[in-house]
């Protein structure tokens, strides 16, 4: 609920009549004109509002406090809250009479007084910022005091648990065992469905990262990391890249990173607006040097491979007949030359490897 006159309110307008055994939970209630929650009659000849449980709920800067009863509340409990009030009002209001069994404990209170809840003692009573996100978002952050600081609720007169068993995000409502104050319960699992990620390396001796997602929920970015050897766990981040944040449908992604030759491997770490994040599986890319190469140099003829690798030299006249068949052994980007003792003349050499196979003409003098 959000910026509206009473943003929910448990009320009877008729003498006598009652509004009665009503649990509000897992709300987050904010901007409200009046109060944010309030019960009871609105005059002393109004009806009454029994029985009525107020728990788990985060409340945001009403006008004029952010609980109110009027007149005629009987046995209500207000437990596990968030108040996040306004400055000059007080957290909890007694707009009129004839209130008696107000059991309030264990909400958190923030914004206005930090000794007091207002009309009622709060024998638990925490004072402190509970670091909400960015309102409308009035999740919980990572460092919030709210979380696994709510007191165990037990179950309502049919057994169920009074706390509900999800929170506001349709989330397990007690998560790491013991519930949290407000609606939000931590999501201790990240809403986000990852549906494939790919490391490629394109025709420019650079990766491509592609990845998309069937379903977001308050996700905030991608961060893509890049290292070259795993066993160090020293990953470095290549970008960020903001995500949808809420969605349904396909999203899709991609980055593209040019690294040093050899094995690059690259992973995901998907962050959400609470600050939890998550990491994607790895994915491996072998990015290939330059190019196997026949060189001609003031030395003569040589040859330089990006890789220690075996090679098959093969160099023929100009007339097509084999001269030189030998096998040569190939150190990474080491200047092999050829000693071959040819005479004058054009020669066309022939290098290959299990990778790659190259040509070259040279005039000899
Ligand atoms: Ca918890
Ligand atoms: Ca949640």
């Amino acid at each position: 609920m959000y910026n509206c006159d009473i943003g929910i309110e448990l009320a009877s307008e008729h003498a006598g009549k009652n509004t009665q055994d009503i649990t509000v939970r897992n709300n987050f209630v904010s901007g409200s004109y009046q109060a944010n929650i309030m019960a009871g009659g609105y005059a002393s000849n109004r009806g009454n509002a029994v029985n009525i449980v107020i728990v788990n709920n985060t409340t945001y800067q009403a006008s004029q406090g952010e609980l109110a009863l009027q007149f005629n509340c009987s046995n209500i409990t207000i437990k596990n809250n968030i108040f996040y009030g306004i400055a000059g009002q007080d957290y909890l209001q007694e707009w009129g009479n004839n209130n008696t069994g107000i059991a309030v404990s264990n909400n958190l209170y923030f914004g206005q007084s930090t000794t007091s809840p207002g009309s009622w003692a709060d024998a638990r009573a925490r004072y402190a910022n509970p670091r909400i996100t960015a309102n409308p978002h009035m999740h919980l952050s990572a460092t919030s005091l709210a979380i696994d600081a709510g007191l165990a609720l037990g179950n309502d007169g049919s057994g169920n648990p009074l706390s509900g068993s999800l929170d506001i995000d349709k989330e397990v409502r007690v998560s790491n065992g013991a519930i949290e104050i407000g609606a939000d319960e931590f999501a201790s699992t990240l809403l986000v469905e990852l549906i494939n990620f790919s490391a490629t390396a394109d025709d420019k001796h650079c990766v491509v990262l592609s990845w998309q997602t069937g379903m977001e929920f308050n996700s905030d970015y991608f961060e893509a990391q890049h290292c070259t050897d795993v066993t160090t766990n020293q990953w470095e981040s290549i970008t960020h890249i903001p995500s949808a944040g809420f969605s349904t449908t396909l999203q899709s992604y991609t980055h593209q990173h040019c690294p040093a030759t050899g094995i690059s491997y690259y992973r995901l770490k998907q962050v959400d607006r609470d600050g939890q994040f998550s990491f994607s599986a790895i994915r491996a890319v072998q990015i290939r040097g330059n190019e196997l190469q026949i060189l001609l140099t003031n030395e003569g003829v040589g040859i330089l491979s990006p890789e220690t690798a075996t090679a098959s030299l093969i160099i023929y006249s100009e007339l097509g007949q084999e001269l030189v068949q030998q096998q040569i052994q190939l150190n990474a980007n080491i200047y092999y030359p050829l000693s071959v003792g040819l005479k004058h003349g054009v020669y066309l050499f022939m290098v290959s490897t299990l990778e790659e196979r190259v040509w070259k003409k040279i005039g000899m003098k």
